[in-house]
């Protein structure tokens, strides 16, 4: 399994013609996110994020946030800091797995047998899981000369966009390098600020759902 080692950023007019000059555009495409959790919040008061993308399921779980990380210099925490990582896990054999076990204290899992007339999804009833957020993004990917280097920038249809570098690594592999990729195509694109950029979601929940956001923000979650 790898994991996503992650920089969001506000993209300008001026980082576009930048990204447009030094990267390879890979093009564009469009997908509905339908993301899932209890109605307490179960799975995203842990930080876990189910969701539904052209039709496959997926679970992004975060990494311990040490790993990989011990020794950083003061450049390479400050790095770190503008970061997220997490593994994401897309058999859905494995999802049931984690989303029981994180649900099962509080509440009770139904085992009943699925019925043909139920659906395939009837899991999401089983666990008491429903949808709280979905939107349609349109994302145009750039590959850069860097190993490995990503840059997505994303369009949501309720009005927010954001780009983000990203870095793909195998679990257990070497952050640090990643962490070092990532502040190098920053540096190249011309990005200064020092502050985390607010994902699609932190927006959305900010929107339309301020309880859910209020919740997951003193639990420290976003
Ligand atoms: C991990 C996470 C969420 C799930 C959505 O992740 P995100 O990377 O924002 O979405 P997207 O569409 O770019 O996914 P990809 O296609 O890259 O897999 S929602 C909130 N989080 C946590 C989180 C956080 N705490 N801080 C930041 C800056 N982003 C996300």
């Amino acid at each position: 399994m790898s994991v996503e080692v992650e920089r969001k950023f506000l993209c300008s007019a001026d980082t576009l013609k930048t990204l447009e000059e030094m990267g390879v555009s890979a093009g564009q495409r469009q997908f509905h996110d339908q993301y899932f959790d209890t109605p307490k919040f179960d799975l995203t008061l842990r930080d876990l994020w189910l969701r539904k993308r052209k039709g496959c399921w997926e679970l992004k779980c975060p990494t311990a946030t040490s790993n990989g990380t011990t020794e950083l210099s003061g450049v390479q925490s400050h790095a770190a800091a503008l970061c997220t990582r997490y593994k994401e896990i897309t058999d859905l054999t494995e999802i049931h797995l984690r989303v029981k076990e994180v649900i099962k204290d509080s509440c009770e899992v139904r085992e009943t047998e699925t019925s043909s007339s139920e659906g395939e999804e009837s899991w999401l009833s089983n666990m008491n899981l429903v949808c709280f957020a979905e939107f349609t993004t349109v994302r145009r990917s750039f590959t850069l000369e860097e190993d490995g280097v990503q840059i997505d920038l994303d369009q949501a249809d309720f009005g927010y966009h954001v780009g983000e570098i990203e870095v793909l690594i195998p679990e257990g592999g070497d952050v640090m390098s990643a962490l070092e990729k990532i502040r190098k195509t920053a540096q190249k694109l011309g990005l200064t600020g020092d502050q985390k950029v607010e994902g699609k979601m932190n927006v959305y929940l900010k929107r339309n759902h301020p309880e859910h956001y209020a919740t997951l923000l003193s639990a420290h979650v976003l």
